[in-house]
């Protein structure tokens, strides 16, 4: 299907977010094509600078994929008092990488992404994410995270898992057997980040995934993330700790404004942190947090 109609890409699916759809005006598309997993594009649009499409939905912009990047990274991160090994899921554009790898206690840094042309078109057209690649921690591996995580127990301090939306062969990811294998897969005390949706677009949905995590881990919650480019400018993240005590939403390390500077965060501080997690009335009642 030709998504960009008289110049406008328009973000639309009936699935999940039916009757709305976000559109940007693209002055030129990069690349086509269509790997083995999905259909990939990368256009150059007039407002939010380059765009990764991955079967038509955005998955991130120029403009503001700092946001999603920085705080699926550094909530759990720096939630961890020692958050040594991570492994990321996903996330083949190389951003969430370029976050994790920032952080001056994390020493190692295992990737496994699925669709290798992701990460090949992401170094060629969208250099200023997949930099990520490059760091002396990063070790890239493209294959199933399943199986990854099947072959590596109780190996990593935090889990983050960068998906696209819950729909085809990614619904696995939003579902109660794979928050077992994660919860296998973490050291003692261990935190999983996953990309979880937004509440503005599918409430029932976002307590679904939390309900699956609530399954492996004792410590559940939720934080936001505005995001204009993204369906209802906003994405949410479901966390799970293995450690009951802990409180998600105080960091464990934090950045002074210098170092927020130093390190290059643009969203990320540790008060940002703490503000992703308070939710409006309305929500913390649909996701059952009171
Ligand atoms: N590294 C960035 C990849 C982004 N992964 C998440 C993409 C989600 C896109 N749709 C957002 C819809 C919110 N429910």
């Amino acid at each position: 299907m030709n998504s960009v109609v008289k110049g406008w890409f328009s973000e639309i699916s009936d699935e999940l977010w039916p009757g709305q759809c976000f559109s940007l005006k693209v002055t030129k598309v990069l690349h086509e094509e269509k790997s083995e997993f999905q259909d990939i594009k990368i256009v150059e649009t007039e407002t939010y600078g380059r765009v990764l499409l991955l079967d038509n939905v955005i998955q991130c912009t120029e403009r503001d994929e700092f946001a999603y990047q920085e705080l699926i990274s550094m909530i759990p991160i720096c939630a961890h008092p020692n958050p040594e090994k991570v492994l990321i899921v996903g996330g083949g554009d190389g951003g969430v990488a370029r976050e994790v790898v920032k952080h001056p206690k994390v020493c190692k840094v295992h990737q496994v992404e699925i669709d290798g042309r992701v990460v090949d078109l992401s170094k060629e057209f969208l250099p200023f994410m997949a930099c990520g690649f490059d760091s002396p921690k990063m070790n890239l591996t493209i294959g199933d995270g399943f199986e990854f995580m099947k072959n590596h127990k109780e190996e990593f301090d935090v889990i983050i898992t960068d998906s696209s939306d819950p729909i085809g062969p990614a619904v696995s990811l939003f579902q109660e057997p794979y928050f077992q294998l994660m919860k296998n897969a973490l050291r003692p005390g261990g935190i999983i980040c996953s990309q979880g949706s937004s509440f503005w677009i599918d409430a029932q949905h976002v307590k679904e995934t939390m309900d699956a995590c609530g399954q492996h881990f004792k410590n559940v919650s939720y934080a936001m993330a505005m995001v204009p480019s993204y369906p209802c400018g906003s994405i949410g993240f479901v966390i799970g700790c293995l450690d009951k005590k802990s409180k998600l939403s105080e960091p464990v390390h934090k950045f002074t404004t210098e170092e927020v500077d130093k390190l290059g965060f643009r969203y990320y501080t540790s008060d940002v942190h703490k503000a992703a997690f308070v939710l409006p009335r309305f929500a913390e009642k649909a996701l059952g947090l009171c």
